[in-house]
C-alpha cells in the first residue's frame, strides 16, 4: 500500500512525506480583497485570480532603474557584503547569485517595501495588513547565471518556514532588460490553484544548497508535464521597471543566462498578518530569518 499524502485539518499541504507525488486542489483564495482597497483594477483581479499574476509596464521610471541598478553594482563590489551569509554565489563560480533580506542590507532597496505601489497592491491582493517574509535582489549574471528550476515557493515555505496557508504574494522589478534569451521568469497560467505535493525529506540546513539550486521540494517530471500540458508555459519580458506579481503557489522557473545580458531583478514576498508563519510542516527546524523572517510587524 503506497501512502498518499492526506491533506487534514492540522496540514492541508502535506508534502515532503508519502514516497509518491500527489496533485492536491488549493483550499485557499486567491485573491482576498476587491477593486475599491487598492489601485488594482477589477478586471486586473479577476485575471490575477484566474492566472496567478499580473504585470505592471512601468512600474519604476528611468530615475529609478538607475538608482537601483548603481545599488545593485554598489552591492556587488563591497567587500563586507560578498562575505556576508546573505549572499549566495552560484554553483561553480564566485558570481553572485542573490542576496537575501536586501530591504535591511540596502536603504534604497528598503523605499521599495514601503512604496505604496508595491504594498498597496500586496495588502490588495491579500486584504490584509502584510510583513516582509524574505527579499532579495537576483543577479542573474551574463554567461555565468544559473537556471532556478521548476518550483512553488509555497511548497518550500511550507515545509521549511511553517507558512500555514496560501496567502503571500511575490513581486519581481526586472532591474535590466528581460529578453526572451537571458532567463527571464516563467510561470505556468492557473497553476497556483493546483499544490503539487513533493517527495524526498528535507536534509539539514537544506538552504545551504536549495538557495544555489533547489532539488528537494522540487515537482517530479510527470507532475510537471501534466501542469505545463494543462496550463502552457508564460515567458515573462520587459524592459527594466517592469515588474510581475505572483501568487505564492505558481509553478515557475527560469533558465539559465549564457548571453552576455545580466538578468537582474529584486524580489520581496509579502506576507498576510494573518498567515504568520509557524514551525516547519516538513522540515528538521526553522530556515535562518534572512531567508524568512520571524518579525511579523506590519509594513507601516
Ligand atoms: O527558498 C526560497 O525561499 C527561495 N527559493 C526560490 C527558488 N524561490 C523562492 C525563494 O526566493
Ligand atoms: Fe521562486
Amino acid at each position: 500500500m503506497i501512502e498518499q499524502p492526506c491533506p487534514g485539518p492540522s496540514d492541508p499541504y502535506p508534502t515532503r512525506k508519502a514516497g509518491e507525488p500527489a496533485l492536491l486542489y488549493r483550499t485557499d483564495p486567491v485573491v482576498y480583497g476587491g477593486p475599491d482597497d487598492g489601485p488594482i483594477d477589477a478586471g486586473t483581479l479577476s485575471s490575477f485570480d484566474e492566472k496567478g499574476f499580473l504585470t505592471i509596464e512601468e512600474l519604476l521610471g528611468a530615475e529609478e532603474i538607475e538608482r537601483y541598478r548603481a545599488e545593485l553594482r554598489r552591492l556587488s563590489e563591497d567587500e563586507a557584503i560578498l562575505r556576508d551569509d546573505r549572499t549566495v554565489t552560484e554553483r561553480g563560480s564566485d558570481e553572485i547569485r542573490s542576496i537575501f533580506e536586501v530591504h535591511k542590507v540596502s536603504e534604497v532597496f528598503a523605499e521599495l517595501v514601503t512604496d505604496p505601489r508595491v504594498v498597496g497592491r500586496a495588502r490588495q491582493l491579500l486584504g490584509s495588513d502584510v510583513y516582509v517574509h524574505q527579499s532579495r535582489v537576483n543577479y542573474k549574471p551574463g554567461f555565468k547565471g544559473k537556471d532556478f528550476y521548476w518550483h512553488s515557493d509555497f511548497e518550500t515555505w511550507h515545509a521549511e518556514d511553517g507558512m500555514p496557508r496560501m496567502r503571500a504574494v511575490s513581486i519581481s522589478i526586472a532591474l535590466t532588460e528581460n529578453f526572451v534569451h537571458n532567463g527571464g521568469l516563467m510561470i505556468m497560467p492557473g497553476s497556483h490553484r493546483t499544490f503539487v505535493s513533493c517527495v524526498g525529506e528535507t536534509p539539514n540546513d537544506h538552504y545551504k544548497e536549495s538557495l544555489r539550486g533547489q532539488e528537494v521540494g522540487t515537482p517530479d517530471p510527470d507532475s510537471l508535464s501534466i501542469l505545463a500540458n494543462k496550463h502552457g508555459i508564460d515567458l515573462f519580458t520587459g524592459p527594466a521597471g517592469s515588474a510581475t506579481m505572483f501568487d505564492c503557489n505558481c509553478m515557475h522557473g527560469s533558465n539559465g543566462n549564457i548571453t552576455p545580458f545580466p538578468r537582474s531583478n529584486v524580489f520581496i514576498v509579502f506576507n498576510s498578518v494573518e498567515n504568520a508563519c509557524e514551525e516547519p510542516f516538513a522540515a528538521p527546524s526553522r530556515r535562518p530569518e534572512f531567508i524568512a523572517a520571524r518579525d511579523f510587524t506590519p509594513v507601516g
